[in-house]
């Protein structure tokens, strides 16, 4: 399958920054021995990855803005593209050896997710999406799931980790969304969840507190593979709430019902 200059870009970045983390994946049994090991080791894995993608990047495409969750923001000449990357999305799983983790890459111009890849090194699933042009899994053509029954489908969240968002919120939620689903899931990586709902996989996806960078690429690949994309007030943009539902119309719309009063 062909597809554009630019994604070929970003799909030969995330493929070497997923080698790195591969390997890396390798070694972390090995530190399990020690207690403060493999937080330090997945760090420098995480940082690593992010400076190959950067450096991969903004070589063949100079002057793009670069917004990375381990480096911050980093302005570039061309004001309108900017690059929204995270270099390992599903950190806790990776520390653990859990092999649902990914890179994510999106594209902004001017305030539009134009491109997004997600590649996960574990299993070498590749999705991509271009703006027009559709939503892709190791070049087949993706398109959500068209279930419109609740109490039919399969639907992921997120949940915060200590310390962190609303825990008591986060079980009024669940418990709210389990009684009316055939199943409830949560794989901890934000990316994949949304890579997920896009193949159809997963019917929907909510999740609070999330980051541009969790959100970027996801969005751009459930949209073009048919679904709907918002904030968990319904008509809202995820990357400026920090929160995301996401199915296809009817399930997205039953999601927002449930979730959106619960939060007042
Ligand atoms: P991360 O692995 O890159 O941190 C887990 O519910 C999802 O939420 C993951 O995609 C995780 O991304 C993301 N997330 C975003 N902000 C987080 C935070 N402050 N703490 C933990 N997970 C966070
Ligand atoms: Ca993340």
């Amino acid at each position: 399958m062909l597809h554009s200059a630019l994604i070929n870009v970003m799909v030969k970045a995330a493929r070497r920054a997923g080698r790195s983390l591969k390997r890396d994946l390798g070694e972390i049994e090995n530190l399990q021995v020690s207690l403060k090991g493999p937080a330090n080791f997945v760090t420098m894995a995480d940082r690593r990855a992010e400076e190959m993608l950067y450096s991969d990047l903004s070589k063949a495409r100079p002057g793009y803005g670069f917004i990375g969750e381990e480096g911050g923001s980093r302005v570039g000449d061309d004001k309108t593209h900017t690059w929204i990357v995270d270099p390992l999305d599903g950190t806790t799983n990776f520390l653990h050896g859990i092999p649902q983790f990914a890179i994510s890459i999106g594209l902004q111009r001017e305030s539009t997710i134009i491109a997004g890849v997600i590649y996960n090194p574990a299993n070498e699933e590749l999705y991509i999406a271009e703006r027009g042009k559709g939503a892709f899994l190791n070049d087949q053509r993706l398109r959500v799931a068209g279930r419109r029954k609740l109490d039919e489908c399969v639907i992921a969240c997120g949940l915060p980790h200590i310390g962190r968002g609303d825990l008591e919120l986060s079980r009024v939620e669940m418990s709210e969304i389990q009684n009316r689903v055939a199943g409830l899931r949560r794989f901890g990586a934000a990316s994949l969840d949304m890579a997920f709902v896009a193949a159809g996989r997963l019917d929907g996806y909510w999740e609070r507190d999330l980051q541009p960078w969790d959100l970027a690429a996801g969005q751009i690949l459930v949209r073009e593979a048919g679904g709907i994309v918002s904030g968990i007030e319904g008509d809202d943009e995820p990357l400026k709430s920090s929160n995301v539902i996401c199915g296809n119309e009817f399930v997205h719309a039953e999601l927002v019902k449930i979730l959106k009063p619960l939060a007042k």
